[in-house]
């Protein structure tokens, strides 16, 4: 076993065996570590939302301007879809190494890659995290460029992507309609033809968790994110200068408003940073689906919302420009959103 030094694994989750220490490019500066300890639980203090109960509107709006993020249940997504998409995100990555590295790209731009880290090219330091990005609307643009192993992977996860759609489509409408927009303005106006990513996020076990991230701090780029966690503690969210340990509710979702809700909204709604911390005890998967507006979508302040005395704050851009600018930049605590400010 080797210590602390480089490797020539690509993937962790094939480094992990090799190691009994933390790699030195994983590890951080002494200011920029996860103080596990610091930590708050927020089986209370992220809302958690009954989509089939009373005042959904009113909830929406009060999670979106107090915190970002909130929890959905009663969801409608059916719990046989979530358990294979978990079994066969599992399943993938304990596949052997060469089975898995036939699907590896460090570029970014890929529609379909299984990568490590956030972007190999441009980050200073390494991340303990691997990840299957796939996009996923429309559907039959992609799936064939999907892996086939394990044999059911094609099945399971389009019929997951379809219910996250679905699930996408009903949270805008609701997102829209706490904002004193039309149900179908975002929807209908704001993301052109629509898009849709995931990534299966694989976080090994890791010999030193107070050393390094699964994932810094970062805000998404995309319109809003719907999370799957696995029984496995590790998001984290920044409420007030201090972070907010998610813990995993079965079959319940975590939805954040990304970066273009904040750009719709006029700073109504904040996206907020986030972050996936990693331990010693147990594997971690994460299934984010990143719903967006299709690259050539132009996006801006909803002119429902802007009058002389709220002037837009961001100038209109596509979201081809800001997404390039998400990836080639690297994970920040620091917004893409100053670069697109009036
Ligand atoms: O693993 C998590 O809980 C968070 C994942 C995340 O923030 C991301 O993939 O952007």
């Amino acid at each position: 076993m080797s210590s602390s030094m480089s490797t020539t694994k690509v993937l962790v989750s094939d480094l992990v065996s090799t190691v009994n220490h933390v790699p030195t490019n994983f590890i951080r500066p002494l200011d920029d570590r996860p103080n596990l300890q610091q930590v708050q639980s927020s089986d209370v203090s992220i809302p958690l939302i009954d989509l089939q109960g009373c005042d959904i509107i009113q909830n929406i709006r009060y999670a979106c301007q107090n915190y970002g993020f909130f929890q959905v249940v009663n969801h409608g997504v059916p719990v046989s879809v979530i358990e294979k998409m978990m079994k066969v995100s599992k399943e993938f990555f304990h596949l052997p190494e060469s089975e898995r590295l036939k699907n590896y790209s460090d570029d970014p731009f890929k529609t379909t890659r299984l990568s490590t880290s956030f972007n190999v090219k441009t980050e200073k330091f390494a991340n303990w995290r691997d990840f299957l990005r796939l996009h996923c609307h429309p559907i039959e643009h992609y799936i064939h460029e999907w892996p086939t192993n394990p044999p059911s992977f094609r099945e399971d996860v389009a019929e997951y992507c379809r219910e996250m759609r679905g699930l996408a489509l009903r949270l805008l409408e609701e997102i829209s309609e706490s904002l004193g927009l039309k149900r179908e303005h975002i929807v209908e106006k704001a993301l052109g033809k629509h898009g849709q990513h995931m990534s299966i996020n694989y976080y090994p076990v890791c010999p030193e968790p107070e050393l390094t991230y699964g994932l810094p701090g970062h805000a998404d780029p995309n319109v809003i994110t719907i999370l799957l966690q696995d029984d496995v503690s590790g998001l984290q969210v920044l409420k007030d200068g201090n972070w907010v340990a998610v813990n995993p509710i079965p079959n319940t979702f975590t939805v954040n408003i990304g970066d273009q809700i904040q750009v719709i909204s006029n700073d109504r709604y904040k996206s907020v940073v986030h972050r996936a911390v990693v331990n010693c005890n147990k594997e971690r998967i994460s299934i984010p689906t990143f719903y967006c507006p299709s690259s050539d979508a132009v996006v801006g302040p909803a002119p429902q919302l802007t009058d002389n005395d709220h002037p837009p704050l961001y100038r209109n851009f596509t979201y081809n420009e800001y997404y390039n600018n998400f990836w080639n930049r690297g994970l920040s605590e620091e917004t893409c959103l100053d670069t697109f400010k009036n």
